[in-house]
């Protein structure tokens, strides 16, 4: 019932009256004022006028599933949303969904991740409250060897997202981070289940760095947040919401050829590093080459230093500027 009220509060977005609200949901005006005082206590500012009713005025910084639902416009992404106040990693959180049977598109999402993961065993940092860390399943009809790609769509979509909801650009450091000024705002973790060649699913994580004012000493050369670069704090459901209705739109695009001949362009329009020399590191070895953009497989195309051009493939690959993490 609280949740309802709410709901109709912030689609008014002015007044609404105790007495429509005690006639759409059959309850009393005792039990509003109840559920309008319990909101209170939650954070959330209502105005309550006399002869006019109550007025939702600030809604708490807290992920809640109604309000994602509520403004998520999506046609199977996020329907299905299990909101978290603390998870050890929502990827974690959304594999064991999956292999209890969640369908396409369900969501997880928390406010503080006890152990987030980077990839190959790495570290993600997750500040409480202060962040997007979400995971979501998917059981794409997708032929395993071009599920890599949608980690490509993940970051398309992040990119989009941010500059929507925070209004700033990020740049795509391909594969899987989204940077602003040359420090990573975004990290993205794609993991499978397969069985043979067959895919099962497929968990997209996606890690947002909103709010966070301070990060700890390990990252703090490398990493910034939405609030740090655009001095003013990111709304994270919008961000949130964003994020998947721009993931749906492209991830439907990727669908009809497995590649992205389609996203190619865009996405390269937002590739860091582009025309300059970079450090690729697979494993031990190193080496120094000119970013080209990626073409249609979602391989990045480089030149070494006889001119000569190679595709590299995602997998164990990680791209650095010559001057360290940034451009
Ligand atoms: C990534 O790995 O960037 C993937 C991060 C994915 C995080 C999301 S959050 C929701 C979901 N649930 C999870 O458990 N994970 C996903 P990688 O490219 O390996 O980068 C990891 C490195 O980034 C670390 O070793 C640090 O150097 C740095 N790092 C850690 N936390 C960071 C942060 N909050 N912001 C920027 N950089 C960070």
């Amino acid at each position: 019932m609280k949740e309802k009220i709410l709901i109709r509060l912030k689609q008014c977005g002015g007044y609404v009256s105790g007495q429509e609200l005690c006639e759409t949901f059959g309850v009393s005006r005792t039990a509003v004022w109840k559920h309008i005082k319990a909101l209170k206590e939650e954070g959330y500012v209502i105005d309550s006028v006399s002869n006019k009713g109550y007025k939702l005025v600030k809604s708490p910084d807290i992920l809640l599933a109604e309000d994602i639902k509520s403004s998520l416009s999506t046609s199977w992404l996020g329907k299905t949303v299990k909101v978290m106040k603390t998870v050890d990693s929502t990827n974690l959180e959304a594999r064991r969904l999956a292999e209890a049977g969640a369908s396409h598109g369900t969501l997880v999402t928390a406010e503080e991740q006890t152990s987030g993961k980077g990839r190959r065993g790495r570290s993600w940092v997750s500040v409480p409250g202060q962040g997007v860390w979400m995971s979501f399943v998917l059981r794409p009809d997708v032929e395993l060897e071009n599920s890599s790609m949608l980690t490509l769509v993940a970051a398309l979509a992040v990119e989009k997202g941010i500059k929507d909801a925070a209004g700033i650009d990020g740049k795509i450091k391909w594969p899987n981070d989204v940077l602003i000024n040359g420090k990573k705002v975004c990290g993205i973790l794609t993991e499978l289940s397969a069985q043979m060649d067959e895919l099962n699913y497929i968990v997209v994580g996606i890690g947002i760095n909103a709010n966070i004012e301070q990060f700890p000493e390990e990252v703090r050369d490398k990493a910034t947040s939405l609030l740090l670069e655009t001095g003013k704090p990111a709304d994270r459901i919008a961000l949130l919401c964003r994020v998947l209705e721009y993931f749906e739109h492209d991830y439907e695009i990727f669908k009809k050829t497995q590649d992205f001949s389609m996203l190619m362009e865009e996405y390269n329009s937002f590739l860091a590093h582009r025309g300059q020399e970079i450090k690729v590191m697979r494993g031990n070895d190193e080496y120094m080459c000119k970013s080209g953009g990626i073409n249609r497989r979602g391989e990045l195309i480089v030149e070494d230093s006889l001119g000569r051009t190679r595709e590299i493939f995602s997998g164990e690959v990680s791209i650095r500027g010559i001057h360290g993490y940034s451009v």
